[in-house]
């Protein structure tokens, strides 16, 4: 006769052949070694390269400010395909080679044009003040030598680079709470905003991500920033207390059939959403939930499209168990025949 721990061996075997049949990037970390989070992920010389944020242990009490968020520098990590060995290139840029910034080297993103890989970060600078720095390299795993100052009339957090068909750059930027976007709202920077513009403006329209066309050099805005609207489906602007809907940090833009696709997290409802448009600077209408919440409170994603797939890179912090130690993965993203981004539950 079968004893019941045989059975029960036998059974968790059939699990385990269950989860065999996945990727293992699917269900797993893609890198253990350290905790990475904000994945931006770009396609160069088909090879896909991962530009994370590098989270470390800090001895700084969680705050609605993102103090225990102490990041110092950052790796470049690569693989030839979904699934398969990634590698760590090490250290590509460190704060201490940054002459601007102090702290915080929040989620970066890459664009490679003029022969030149660009990779913009935010850091804050001595006043404490959140800004968009840029370094640059010939190669895609660095090391980037950073510029002396960062980019002229940036703030906040969370630049994503948007290179379209004919060649023009535009960054999207922001992120409210931490990121410091509310306190730029009446123009100029007011330390008094500490989360969002707070109790009187709930049916004010909702703070908006940025965006500005860049110069030819890659370097600064050849633009002030912008607005970039989100609409609910009757063509209004998403309100302020809508929290399930609107931006909170980590845009992203890509192009899908000509359409054109802004991406971004809700924050302190932990969804990542999507809204389309026909121009890459908006307005966008919302569309929905590309990724119910994972574990953790951040959730921060990039879409890349590799050999005919589309997949989303994200971060949660299941294995830490800690908001501000995370780990970065991977999903393939599915459409419908419209171009609707289809839910993934993590
Ligand atoms: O990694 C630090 C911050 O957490 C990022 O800048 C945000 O997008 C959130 O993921």
């Amino acid at each position: 006769m079968i004893s019941f721990h045989k059975l029960m061996l036998a059974f968790g075997a059939g699990i385990g052949s269950l989860y065999a049949q996945q990727a293992p990037s699917q269900v797993g970390p893609l890198v253990s070694d350290l905790y990475t989070a904000d994945p931006s992920a770009h396609v160069f010389n088909g090879r896909i390269y991962i530009y994370p944020s590098h989270d470390v242990e800090a001895d700084v009490q969680q705050d609605d400010e993102g103090g225990h968020f102490q990041m110092r520098d950052y790796h470049v990590y690569s693989m030839d395909k979904i699934g398969g060995k990634v590698t760590d290139h090490g250290i590509a840029l460190d704060v201490k080679n940054v002459p601007w910034a102090e702290k915080q080297m929040w989620a970066p993103d890459v664009a490679f044009k003029n022969g030149t890989y660009y990779l913009y970060f935010p850091a804050k600078d001595r006043e404490g003040v959140f800004r968009i720095g840029v370094a640059t390299s010939t190669s895609p795993t660095g090391p980037f030598i950073a510029e002396p100052k960062p980019i002229p009339g940036s703030y906040s957090i969370d630049p994503a680079v948007f290179i379209d068909r004919d060649g023009t750059s535009y960054m999207y930027l922001g992120g409210i709470w931490g990121g410091q976007l509310q306190r730029w709202f009446r123009g100029s920077y007011d330390k008094s905003l500490m989360t969002d513009l707070g109790k009187g403006y709930e049916n004010d329209p909702a703070l908006n991500a940025k965006v500005a066309k860049m110069k030819g050099d890659m370097l600064t805005f050849d633009e002030p920033l912008r607005d970039v609207q989100i609409l609910d489906e009757y063509g209004k602007p998403l309100l302020a207390s809508d929290n399930k809907r609107r931006f909170f940090e980590g845009a992203w833009l890509h192009q899908f059939n000509g359409k054109y696709y802004f991406s971004y997290s809700t924050g302190d409802t932990h969804l990542l959403c999507y809204a389309e448009g026909t121009s890459p600077y908006g307005p966008f209408t919302y569309k929905g939930v590309i990724m119910n919440p994972v574990k953790g409170w951040t959730t921060h994603h990039s879409i890349v499209e590799f050999k005919g797939k589309w997949y989303l890179f994200y971060h949660d912090s299941a294995k830490s168990g800690k908001t501000h130690l995370r780990n970065m993965k991977v999903r393939e993203l599915l459409r419908d025949k419209q171009g609707n981004i289809e839910t993934i539950t993590p």
